[in-house]
């Protein structure tokens, strides 16, 4: 065994030690916006009760990115691009995947679905019922999450929005931020935002539609991820994944030896 793996099999144990001592758990939403407007419109939101929850939850964050899905092709599957591809420039490293129910999710440009629309121009997300988009962060945590989304709940589908934290034991949970419905009698096309803020930094973020009926699909646009003011930068979680990566390489050379 080299040096460089007695190391890191040293920093390893102190990163676990460190993450068992403070039992790192479920995720806490410390505050949470929403706002739908009635009506949705294919253009770009200048008022109304969703640009108003959209603002609030910026004004609440220090800093922020947003994926804005723009300069992808029509057509272009979420789960061959990465975060940069969406416009992350903070979160470039963030990969999406999906698991295909209700089509794929994938890019759509302009006014091109029913009752689906872009919140800025002129791509968005289209995802059908049953569909899940999944995000993994990396080692790049946030705080903070929100998007704009269309036509939530006409036929009854609601977007449940988990995000992903570690356990003391480095087991991922799953907290449900929000699960978006609409309040609308007539929801078709409404545009919703949603945001939300979480007592501990979140490394990954999933997206379900419900399948109650089956048969519509929901635009997303706007993803945006940041911090409040304050947030811890390098959590325990992170130095968890920090050993995931440590147990992941022991595992590669117990591999190598076995083939020797
Ligand atoms: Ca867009
Ligand atoms: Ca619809």
């Amino acid at each position: 065994m080299t040096c460089a793996r007695i190391g890191a099999l040293a920093l390893s144990a102190a990163l676990a030690a460190a993450a068992m001592t403070t039992g790192a758990s479920a995720l806490t939403v410390t505050q949470s916006w929403f706002g739908e407007t009635e009506g949705g419109s294919p253009v770009i939101p200048t008022s109304g009760p969703a640009l108003s929850a959209h603002d609030a939850f910026l004004g609440a964050l220090e800093s922020s990115d947003v994926a804005d899905f723009e300069g992808l092709d029509d057509g272009t599957q979420l789960s061959t691009t990465n975060g940069a591809g969406a416009g992350w420039t903070t979160y470039g490293g963030a990969t999406f995947s999906d698991n295909g129910l209700g089509g794929p999710a994938r890019i759509r440009t302009g006014i091109t679905a029913n009752e689906q629309y872009y919140s800025s121009p002129e791509n968005f997300v289209l995802i059908g019922s049953g569909g899940q988009i999944t995000i993994d962060l990396g080692l790049s945590g946030a705080n903070a999450f929100g998007l704009y989304a269309t036509d939530v709940g006409d036929f009854g589908d609601s977007l449940m929005i988990e995000a992903l934290s570690y356990d003391g034991s480095l087991n991922p949970i799953w907290t449900e931020l929000g699960n978006l419905a609409t309040t609308s009698a007539d929801p078709k096309s409404n545009l919703l935002f949603a945001g939300f803020t979480t007592d501990e930094n979140f490394f990954g973020l999933r997206l379900t539609v419900s399948n109650v009926r089956g048969n519509d699909q929901f635009g997303l646009d706007d993803f945006i991820l940041g911090s409040t003011p304050g947030a811890a930068t390098v959590p325990i979680p992170g130095a968890g994944l920090l050993l995931l990566s440590g147990l992941a390489g022991l595992a590669g050379l117990g591999a190598r030896r076995r083939a020797v």
